[in-house]
This record gives structure tokens, C-alpha cells and sequence, in this order.
């Protein structure tokens, strides 16, 4: 008998996770980008490698553009070359942090001749979206100040909130618009954006269709990241994740690489909160792969959510509650932490092979001879990037 029981194996067959097309890209930091052989140099080789993840995983249906990155001639075409790879077109991320016109902001600016700029980018995004079919508009703004007295912050507050009416009058019926926060970076003095309060106030004057997007990556040490989550939940504003993990600030590594633990107790309170295989909240990675190859390092990504998923689905909520009900302290932190323990790699390797899918997705891929095809097929071109 696995230690998975068959409502534990249902749920995790629903499970779907995004992944950003700027995985697959090369990425780095500020010192260097390194290049890897096969890397994608357009869109359209982005979306064979994403599909990769999926055919090895059955986990990873949906890929994220980003736009202007992946800006091609045809988003028909492009969303016909996803459903030809198994896969479909998700999540369109907005960019006004590579243009010189919004070093003092973008939806923020005082000129309003740049935030119309930056606004109409969004409708362009949202024009793309009609197209492949998306449902969310995920905007992450690089805003804010370096310098105390630099900026009127409460002025760039009230235009934010001008700005983003005006895209949010845009969306059609069935599309979302998630507002994401992060606590400081590129700025360093003061962010427009920089915490699920302010997400949560701004997406709330907005109504309905605008929700919070929690990237994991974009607290401050320390932060009760799940505490989070029950609250976004509980408020019905949950609109997205993207997972990745951090050690000191933006890291973007490798979902539940960083602290396992952590990963265990966010999929706890969505579980708890109703967000699991829930349409509402979408499940995203946001992760670069700076010195490790990309495709099978989104392939380890995905697995390791689902590995805490199954992990946190076998805590006894019966047990828990009669013990927190009862004020058992210690028996109530250990039936939470015989569920983190509990070793469920063995369980899901059998289930995986029981679907016809290979009971090790990394072996599986590294035996595929598809990372040799690719590097040496993609000769010649640019390499797509961070900025590509
Ligand atoms: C920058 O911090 C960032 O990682 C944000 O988290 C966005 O989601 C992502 O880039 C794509 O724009
Ligand atoms: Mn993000």
C-alpha cells in the first residue's frame, strides 16, 4: 500500500504549475551572464523546451511570455506551436524596467506623457493575451527611490492607482490582472509596490479582477511567508505564486532548494485555505538558471512542489486540530512535522511509472539526448537572455 491514498493522488494529478518562458533563456547577474550550449534564441524555442518539463512531469501545462522578450510576428502562430508541443500559452508578464524613459518610475512617473507610455504597454500585453488566449496580466514594477526626499511617495501612490484603473478598464470578462510585490530591488530607499498590504489595497480599489501575486523571493528575511498566504486566501486575493527560493535577497533559485521547510508550511496553508487545484490561484515558478542547465533544473523545480504538495496533503488535519483545540502544543507540532518527514519520493516514483511517466523525470530527461540535440542544433544566432 503507498503511503499516498488514492484522494492524496487525485488531488496531486490536478496539480499544474507555469513556467516563465526566461527560465529556458540565459540569465545571471549583474557580474555575468553565462551562455549554455542549446540555449533557446527565440520564443519559439523557449516553448519546445518548456514543453520538455511537461512531457517528463505531466506537471507543467502552461508557459508564462514575457513581453517585449517574447514578442514574435504571430501570437496565433506562436499559441499553434504550443498546442503542437503539448503545452499552452499562460501568464503575459509586462516589462517597464528596461527602457530609459522610466529610470524615475512608469506607471508612477510625474509625466504623464511616460505614464501613458508605460500604461499603453499594458494594453499592448493585454492585446497579446486576446490572442494566445491568457487569462493574467502579472505586472511587477522595478519603482521607487534611492534617496529620502527624492520622491513624493504619496503622489506616486495615487498615480499608480490612476494608472492601473486604467489598465484594469481594459481587461475582458474572463481576465485577471495580478499585481506583484517586492520589498526592495532595483530601488533601494523606498518601492512603490513593496508589500502584499500595498499590492492588497491597490488590487482592492481596482475590484474583482485584480488580485496579489506572492513571489516568494520578495520579503525580507525572516518573514512569516505562509502567514501571508492564509491572509491572501482568507481575503479571497490570492491571485497567483511564483515560486522560487532565496538565501539573501532576490535569488530566483530553485523552488525549495533554500529552505525545504518553508516551501512545506506555504503548501500547508494552501491547502488549508482552499488554494490548492484551485482555478483562482495560479501556480507559477519565477526562477533564473544561472549556472545549472535549464530544462532539467525546471524539472526539479516542479517536482519539488509537488514533493511538499504530497508531503503537506499527509498532514492529519483531524489529529492537528483535536490538538490544537486541546492546547496539546507538542502533539500538534509533531503530527506537522511527521508530515514534513515523511519521505514520499518512493510513493511518487511508483505512481509516476503507474501513469506511464517515468518514475525519475530527471534521469529520464538527462537519457532523452535532448539537451545534446539542442546544443548542437542551435548554432549560430543569439542566445536568448535576460534582456534578450
Ligand atoms: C524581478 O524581480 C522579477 O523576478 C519579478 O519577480 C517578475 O515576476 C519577474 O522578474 C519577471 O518580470
Ligand atoms: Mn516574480
Amino acid at each position: 500500500m503507498s503511503i499516498l491514498t488514492l484522494d492524496i493522488l487525485a488531488a496531486l494529478e490536478k496539480q499544474s504549475i507555469e513556467l516563465p518562458s526566461w527560465a529556458f533563456g540565459n540569465s545571471g547577474t549583474r557580474f555575468k551572464v553565462f551562455g549554455t550550449p542549446g540555449t533557446p534564441r527565440d520564443p519559439y524555442e523557449k516553448i519546445a523546451d518548456a514543453a520538455q518539463v511537461h512531457a517528463h512531469t505531466a506537471l507543467a501545462p502552461t508557459v508564462a511570455l514575457h513581453i517585449p522578450w517574447d514578442l514574435v510576428d504571430s501570437f496565433d502562430d506562436l499559441r499553434r506551436h504550443a498546442e503542437d508541443h503539448g503545452v499552452t500559452l499562460g501568464t503575459v508578464n509586462s516589462n517597464t524596467f528596461q527602457d530609459d524613459d522610466y529610470k524615475f518610475g512608469a506607471l508612477t512617473h510625474e509625466d504623464a506623457a511616460i505614464r501613458r507610455k508605460a500604461i499603453d504597454h499594458h494594453l499592448a500585453c493585454i492585446d497579446v493575451m486576446d490572442a494566445t488566449g491568457s487569462r493574467d496580466l502579472k505586472i511587477w514594477l522595478a519603482e521607487g527611490s534611492n534617496y529620502p526626499g527624492q520622491a513624493d511617495l504619496r503622489g506616486r501612490q495615487d498615480r499608480l492607482h490612476d494608472s492601473l484603473q486604467q489598465i484594469y478598464a481594459r481587461l475582458g470578462d474572463d481576465q485577471r490582472l495580478v499585481l506583484e510585490y517586492k520589498f526592495f530591488e532595483p530601488a533601494f530607499y523606498h518601492t512603490d509596490v513593496p508589500d502584499w498590504g500595498t499590492s492588497y489595497a491597490q488590487v482592492s480599489a481596482l475590484g474583482d479582477k485584480a488580485l496579489v501575486c506572492l513571489d516568494t523571493g520578495h520579503h525580507a528575511p525572516g518573514t512569516n511567508i505562509e502567514f501571508i498566504v492564509m491572509q491572501l486566501l482568507r481575503l479571497g486575493k490570492l491571485g497567483s505564486f511564483d515560486f522560487n527560493s532565496r538565501f539573501y535577497a532576490d535569488d530566483d533559485l530553485i523552488v525549495g532548494a533554500a529552505d525545504p521547510f518553508q516551501l512545506f508550511r506555504i503548501l500547508f496553508e494552501v491547502i488549508r485555505g482552499g488554494g490548492l487545484n484551485n482555478p483562482d490561484v495560479a501556480f507559477m515558478l519565477d526562477q533564473c538558471h544561472n549556472v545549472e542547465d535549464k530544462i532539467p533544473g525546471q524539472i526539479r523545480s516542479v517536482l519539488n512542489v509537488q514533493e511538499m504538495t504530497a508531503r503537506a496533503l499527509l498532514v492529519d488535519r483531524e489529529a492537528l486540530s483535536a490538538a490544537q483545540r486541546s492546547g496539546d502544543v507538542l502533539t500538534a507540532n509533531a503530527v506537522f512535522m511527521d508530515a514534513f518527514s515523511t519521505d514520499v519520493r518512493p510513493a511518487l516514483a511508483e505512481w509516476r511509472e503507474s501513469r506511464g511517466l517515468p518514475a525519475d523525470p530527471m534521469a529520464a530527461y538527462a537519457a532523452s539526448g535532448y539537451q545534446q540535440r539542442i546544443a548542437e542544433e542551435r548554432v549560430g544566432g543569439v542566445q536568448a537572455g535576460w534582456g534578450a
